[in-house]
């Protein structure tokens, strides 16, 4: 049962939330993934934002770009946790889907993430952390990427 939902707002987002799904995989994060616009799809986003708790789902990564409203509108149908990714589609290069996410009114957060591909696997690392709290293979994986890091950058000198 998917654990994760990875939304987005246009087919055309999938280069960058490819990156998502990517690692949720290599983490052994089961998850879902749809395309649905906030503008073009509104009833479809009601109904997945007010259904998508008791189907088990924990966690919503919304990627899109524009004014990208979609993460937002997705977090005032539901109580699972957001995480919003702005997405560089736009004349204004993101920047118009950074602010359009990351600043969302008090009461109603959305936990966002830097533009584009970095922001796009930050947010499985990020879902992994939360789901890690409860589910101990999560945690495993999550800490095996952290270790893996750690070696990287912990090489011997080539000369
Ligand atoms: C947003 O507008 C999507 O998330 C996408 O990033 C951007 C452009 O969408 P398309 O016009 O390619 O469908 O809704």
């Amino acid at each position: 049962m998917a654990l994760v939902a990875v939304v987005m707002g246009s087919e055309s987002d999938m280069s960058f939330m490819q990156n998502t799904l990517d690692i949720l995989s290599e983490l052994g994060i089961e998850h879902e993934a749809l395309v649905m616009s906030a503008h073009r799809n509104p009833e479809a986003v009601r109904e997945f934002g007010q259904t998508v708790r008791q189907r088990g789902i924990e966690v919503i990564i919304a990627g899109a770009g524009g004014a990208a409203h979609l993460p937002g509108v997705l977090a005032s149908w539901t109580s699972v946790p957001v995480i919003g990714i702005p997405l560089p589609t736009s004349d204004l290069n993101g920047v118009d889907a950074l602010y359009a996410i990351v600043q969302m009114p008090a009461g109603i957060p959305v936990a966002t993430v830097a533009v584009g591909k970095a922001g796009a696997k930050n947010a499985a690392y990020l879902a992994a952390q939360i789901l890690g709290l409860k589910y101990d293979s999560i945690h495993q994986a999550y800490e095996a990427h952290r270790a893996r890091l750690a070696q990287s950058d912990n090489k011997p000198p080539i000369a």
